[in-house]
């Protein structure tokens, strides 16, 4: 039967000889970023940003560039003609940016998309279903997992994010979780599956756009990239656990958004989804894009640093899980 997942060359390579690899997920590029250009570089360090080019593709240019940039090679997972796609060159990222039917896919979904070959951007938990079947790869960057979104005691939407990581064994680089989310609840959900959450650098677990604060501790805090590879070779290996780790990652201070504002820009958006009766999948998409205008690109800013960030000490981890 012919294969539904295709490995590029470079990654098949890199795996097969021990290199590090970080898997990149694509719904990102599809769903989660404006698809028209920044106009000015970011304000964050992204050499080679192309200020003509839509910014979904120049985020995902810079997140593979960052990977490389460390040693690391990035395996940025897609759907298109029938494939499940693990590495793209980049006449292949250009197409899936560009294309204006491409949505995104999640695990429960991809049979279909690819049966039907439909093209689509890959959630964390479809991207985890990629780094599970072709290896597993280790390590993988996004910028915030989905997780428990507010109102879950009432509409009980949560990421399948979750699920799929409690059955991955691998780590997942984020800076935390998404701040339109229940984080609390979303941190207990977690623990409930046995993922290991770890702190990188912080005592407080992050809220993606923003800083965490005392009110929301992290499990177990690490400095080190080699003491995080350590529990995690100790989790799967020694242990022999089925589950996924997760390494929270607060984006660079500089560029996290003041909780408060922040906060009453979600409550904005929140409430024009309801008037809009947006829900399921279009969620997350929605509120992403209308914190961007809340905030006059503020949020923007942060989403494009933070993504940046967690490739860069993703890559850092696959090289040291290397060792
Ligand atoms: N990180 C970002 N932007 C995104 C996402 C992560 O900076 O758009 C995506 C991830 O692919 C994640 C998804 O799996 O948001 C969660 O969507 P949902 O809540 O519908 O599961
Ligand atoms: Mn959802």
């Amino acid at each position: 039967m012919r294969s539904l997942i295709t490995i590029s060359k470079e990654v098949s390579q890199a795996m097969r000889s021990g290199h590090p690899v970080v898997a990149l997920e694509s719904a990102v590029i599809t769903s989660g970023m404006p698809r028209t250009p920044l106009d000015k570089k970011p304000r964050c360090p992204a050499s080679g940003w192309n200020e003509d080019q839509p910014i979904n593709l120049e985020i995902a240019r810079l997140m593979e560039r960052t990977v490389r940039a460390h040693g690391a090679i990035p395996a940025t997972v897609a759907v298109f003609d029938g494939q499940l796609w693990v590495g793209l060159d980049d006449a292949q990222l250009d197409r899936l940016a560009g294309d204006p039917e491409a949505g995104k896919v999640s695990a429960g979904g991809l049979a279909e998309k690819l049966r039907s070959g439909q093209a689509a951007g890959t959630t964390v938990s479809a991207t985890l279903v990629a780094c599970h079947r072709v290896g597993p790869i280790r390590v993988f960057a996004t910028g915030g997992i989905g997780g428990m979104h507010r109102n879950w005691q009432t509409h009980p939407d949560v990421s399948g994010d979750l699920e799929q990581l409690s059955r991955t064994q691998t780590c997942i680089v984020c800076a935390g979780a998404k701040s339109i989310l229940d984080i609390s609840a979303t941190l207990e959900r977690m623990e409930t599956l046995n993922i290991p959450v770890i702190g990188y650098q912080t005592d407080s677990f992050p809220r993606f756009h923003s800083l965490g604060d005392d009110s929301l501790p992290v499990p177990l805090r690490l400095d080190s990239v080699d003491k995080i590879a350590g529990v995690c070779q100790t989790h799967w290996t020694d242990l022999g656990q089925a589950s996924g780790v997760l390494l929270a990652n607060p984006i660079a201070a500089e560029f996290s958004l003041e909780p408060d504002a922040l906060e009453s820009a979600i409550l904005r958006v929140e409430q024009s989804a309801r008037r809009e009766g947006v829900s399921g999948p279009g969620l997350t998409p929605y509120l992403l894009a209308g914190l961007n205008e809340e905030t006059a690109g503020l949020a923007l800013e942060a989403n494009i640093a933070l993504l940046a960030g967690n490739a860069s000490l993703a890559a850092q981890l696959a090289i040291a899980l290397t060792r």
